[in-house]
């Protein structure tokens, strides 16, 4: 509540009324990497890390936007709105532009917003921005968007005015997430299962790296269309093929020569991606962290061997976790070439792997580590006024 607190009295000292206040968490995905745009599966959860926002209409024709965080403000006539060379306003930016092309009439309003999600982490701020904002001015304009409409409204801000060719992973976690549970997605039909997720067998310990490589928005778009390239050269033999989805492993290796050796590593990798998902939650439905615990680290030899998104920093992290005690698996998270690792831990080991995470990065790169154990949080969500006192 004090981050929450911090923003209403950033709104009502800037703005002078009364501000809705919402907040949205960032995300960690279990498994499922890359495979969220080529219609496959994912398995996120949203966590204790958020954006936190207070908006209010504020009667005029302009938004007025405060970066709390970054202490910076921003302002533009409501009628107005396009992709502007302020990163940060861009995301919020883009959400209205969702709402306008949709006809809704945005009118002038206010939004203070900030937070505890580390940017560059690859804990999806970016998503976070633009699920909390939407579903603030869902909330604000009475449009009543269902969630996964604000998420694929979301997903379409951060084409569009971030331009990152992001799948709907991010944005979904964020607005359905649940306590104490993580989703599987299916991106193709958007059906999700919720399975428990039991802290007393397992935390989620994340070691950010510390590291984000100005490559890897371009390096993530690149992905994107190489795995279009994958399903244009595979739909020539298998015509009812519509994405990286319906392929199989005899389909890739068939056509490897067509693919080209690129082409058919990212396919292999998101194939194999796809299978390690359903596994998993096999593993997570049975108990067995283990086992779930060697899908992560299959996954992530397949980003750093096959999908070719990981880096140095990332892939010394992970080798030391295979080391560390009271470790069932880890795997670097989210986009790649830089961000976190998440870890599954031994809830009376954390301690210990943190200790040795922080020994081996320091002692192998010369670097500090920062870490956080997450908790498992529902998702967007309204928060009760806060009352100065
Ligand atoms: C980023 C994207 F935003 C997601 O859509 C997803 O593709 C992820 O990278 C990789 O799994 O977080």
């Amino acid at each position: 509540m004090l981050l929450a607190s911090a923003i209403a009295a950033s709104f009502r000292q800037n703005f002078q009324h009364e501000p809705l206040l919402v907040r949205a968490p960032g995300r960690v995905n279990l498994i499922g990497e890359h495979t969220d745009y080529n219609a496959g599966y994912v398995l996120p959860a949203a966590v204790d890390k958020e954006i936190c926002f207070a908006v209010g209409l504020n009667q005029t024709d302009t938004i007025r936007l405060v970066a709390h965080d970054l202490q910076k403000t921003f302002s533009v006539a409501a009628a107005n709105v396009q992709r502007s060379n302020t990163p940060w306003a861009n995301y919020l930016l883009g959400v209205v532009a969702q709402f306008q092309k949709r006809g809704v009439d945005v009118p002038g309003f206010d939004c203070v917003f900030g937070g505890t999600i580390p940017m560059g982490a690859g804990m999806s701020s970016s998503a976070a921005v633009e699920c909390g904002l939407a579903f603030a001015l869902n909330t604000l304009l009475h449009t009543h968007l269902d969630r996964m409409t604000l998420a694929h409204m979301a997903q379409k801000a951060e084409h569009e005015f971030a331009l990152v060719q992001c799948g709907l992973m991010d944005q979904f976690a964020s607005l359905f997430g649940q306590d104490g549970q993580v989703v599987r997605l299916d991106c193709r039909s958007l059906d999700y299962e919720y399975f428990p997720f039991d802290t007393r067998a397992a935390q989620v310990v994340l070691c950010n790296s510390g590291v984000k490589h100005s490559l890897a928005s371009s390096e993530y778009n690149t992905r994107r269309q190489e795995c279009e390239q994958g399903v244009a050269v595979l739909r020539e033999h298998y015509p009812q093929l519509q994405s990286l989805r319906d392929a199989t492993l005899a389909h890739v290796q068939t056509h490897r020569a067509a693919l080209g050796d690129v082409v058919y590593r990212r396919c292999r990798y998101v194939v194999d991606e796809n299978l390690r998902v359903e596994a998993a939650c096999q593993h997570l439905l049975a108990g067995d962290l283990r086992a779930f615990g060697q899908q992560m680290y299959a996954s992530h030899a397949g980003l750093r061997d096959d999908y070719q998104v990981s880096c140095r920093e990332l892939d010394v992290l992970v080798a030391a976790a295979q080391q560390a005690p009271g470790v069932f698996g880890a795997r670097m998270m989210g986009g790649g070439f830089g961000g976190c690792t998440i870890n599954l831990v031994a809830p009376d080991q954390v301690e210990q792997f943190i200790a040795h995470q922080t020994a081996a990065y320091q002692q192998q790169l010369g670097l500090p580590l920062e870490t956080y154990t997450a908790t498992i949080v529902a998702g967007v969500s309204a928060l009760e006024p806060v009352v100065e006192s």
